[in-house]
């Protein structure tokens, strides 16, 4: 829904309920506020205070039918944070609205516009307003990506990237995948030849890692994998993951379990809780699935989590000895441990987005929200 039509609606209207609502309400008006106050085109041609008078003005404008029909008619419990809410809004607009449309007028290139097309025997009109370039936004998944990054770079964790087209040995054999594995059938696995593949995890870069680096090791690697999936709302042919590797003397399972719990409450929030569950995966052993409180409804039970109150994020597990043999690490001295998660999936859970496909199908009605 345009911000025009939300702000016609009441709290109530919109199904906004609870403080958490009201703020995501308002910092989705303050997307629509900087992204307007970008929008060359829109108000280059207009008079100086358009912008201003459509976000300012005392009647009709967006902060004023916010007064109207957020703030005046709040239920009691939601009036302070909607005022509070209010006032900060009122006060950025007030700040940065005229600053944006100086900078506009200022964009604003005399030649631009001349000596286009074949006639260019007259001189450059130089009263005409030029062409500006709209900018661009951050992609959603680059976004959670980087901000995955920063968490574990804080902890000291290096980026490591690797080669997205990867040998079996690589991809399966050095991640003890027996030959017998459904995962490398064709029906799984995009095949380049019968040596070489898309990679289907991040995981062979671990190996690689462990290969040149040695012991200790802290890395995180974030990267697009292949799959030979049928694309629907929760799954693509090519997807992102981020893998975690930690090898050093005496890690245990207590080690992952605190930085993963770290991990998931910088990123979901410090109410988060997380849970881990017996799984398997041949590179790991022991092997966990972890999952996190469901940050729709808080652990009630609803229609994201399936009524369950958790979400599986993540695979996770202690490094299997004959991983870390085949990287070249002695595992009666080095212990590890790695997770594995989906940063698609972490950004549709973030961000409240039903389908994957949305994030590989360049619609700019969707993209320009981040
Ligand atoms: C999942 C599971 C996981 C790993 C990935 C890993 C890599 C090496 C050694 C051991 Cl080189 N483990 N990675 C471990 C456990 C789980 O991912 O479901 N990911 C979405």
């Amino acid at each position: 829904m345009a911000i025009d039509d939300k702000v016609v609606k009441t709290l109530g209207e919109l199904h906004v309920t609870d403080a958490a609502g009201v703020q995501a309400l308002f910092a989705e008006v303050r997307v629509a506020m900087e992204t307007e106050s970008k929008d060359c085109e829109r108000w280059r041609n207009q008079p100086p205070n358009a912008l201003r008078n459509r976000w300012l003005a005392r009647h009709n404008s967006i902060l004023a039918q916010i007064d109207e029909h957020w703030r005046k008619t709040a239920p009691k419990e939601l009036v302070p944070i909607v005022g509070r809410e209010f006032n900060a809004l009122k006060k950025e607009a007030n700040d940065k609205l005229d600053v944006a449309i100086a900078e506009i007028k200022k964009a604003e290139s005399p030649w631009a516009r001349s000596g286009t097309g074949a006639d260019r025997t007259q001189a450059p009109d130089l009263t005409l307003p030029g062409y500006c370039r709209s900018l661009g936004s951050i992609h959603p998944i680059t976004r959670v990506q980087r901000e995955m990054e920063d968490i574990f770079l804080g902890l000291g964790f290096a980026i490591e990237t690797g080669p997205e087209v990867e040998t079996v040995y690589y991809n399966f054999d050095a991640l003890n995948i027996p030959e017998s594995h459904p995962s490398r059938d064709d029906w799984d696995t995009l095949y380049v030849d019968a040596q070489t593949v898309l990679r289907t995890h991040t995981s062979p870069v671990q190996i690689r890692a462990m290969e040149k680096y040695g012991a200790p090791l802290y890395i995180v690697i974030p990267g697009k994998c292949y799959r030979n999936d049928k694309p629907d709302a929760s799954h693509s042919p090519m997807f992102h993951q981020m893998e975690g590797l930690a090898v050093d003397v005496d890690i245990t399972f207590a080690d992952l379990k605190g930085t993963l719990d770290f991990f998931a409450k910088q990123f979901f929030g410090e109410s988060v809780r997380v849970s881990f569950r017996p799984s398997f995966f041949p590179f790991t052993e022991p092997s966990g699935e972890v999952y996190v409180s469901c940050s729709i409804c808080d652990g009630q039970g609803c229609s994201v989590c399936k009524q369950s109150g958790w979400i599986e994020v993540m695979g996770c597990g202690m490094v299997h000895p004959q991983v870390l043999r085949n990287g070249g690490i002695d595992p009666d001295r080095y212990a590890g441990w790695a997770f594995g998660l989906g940063i698609d999936r972490f950004a549709m859970i973030k961000y409240g987005i039903d389908d994957i496909q949305l994030f590989f199908q360049s619609d700019l009605k969707f993209l320009s929200q981040f």
